[in-house]
């Protein structure tokens, strides 16, 4: 079974998202995203607006993807690679060439697939001027709240 792994924040799911999902499924057998915790985006200088449990969630409704774990820092990804046994780590070609994924070539293969033009969550943020994020409320009701609301 081939393993791939990526990182990210993936906040406002878009179809650039979904893309590099799909095409880093394709490479092998297995999906894993480590998605990116709200402490960890402080520290990458990013303010989602879907807290970690309503991305995480969203994540996991995706066919492509298999497991998610979280993104605590940037120093965790050898441990990630040894601990599920990952043989490539996939990552959009804006982190092409980059030192934070480049050393990681001595435990796995690193490929980087075309990011998806025209589109990103910031781009969404802008065009539809967001000004009132929604963190720590869940947006996704669990089943259970869902059948609720069928009466
Ligand atoms: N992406 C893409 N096309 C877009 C937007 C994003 O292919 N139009 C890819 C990015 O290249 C990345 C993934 O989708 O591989 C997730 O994007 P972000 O959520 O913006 O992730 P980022 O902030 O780049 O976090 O440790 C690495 C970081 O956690 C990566």
């Amino acid at each position: 079974m081939k393993r791939i792994l990526t990182y990210g924040t993936f906040d406002l799911l878009h179809y650039g998202h979904i893309r590099l999902l799909q095409r880093a499924k394709a490479l092998g057998d297995y999906l894993i995203v480590a998605l990116s915790t709200e402490e960890f985006n402080e520290q990458k200088g990013k303010k989602t607006y879907h807290n970690y449990e309503t991305r995480k969630k969203m994540l996991e409704a995706i066919r492509y993807v298999d497991l998610v774990i979280p993104e605590e820092n940037w120093e965790q990804k050898v441990n990630d690679v040894k601990k599920y046994e990952v043989d490539v780590v996939v990552m959009g070609s804006d982190w092409a060439g980059s030192d934070k994924f480049e050393y990681l070539r001595d435990y796995c293969d690193v490929v980087y697939l075309d990011r998806t033009e025209g589109i990103s969550t910031t781009k969404i943020k802008e065009d539809l001027k967001l000004q009132t994020p929604v963190n720590g409320v869940d947006q996704i009701p669990t089943p259970k709240t869902y059948k609720k609301t069928l009466k």
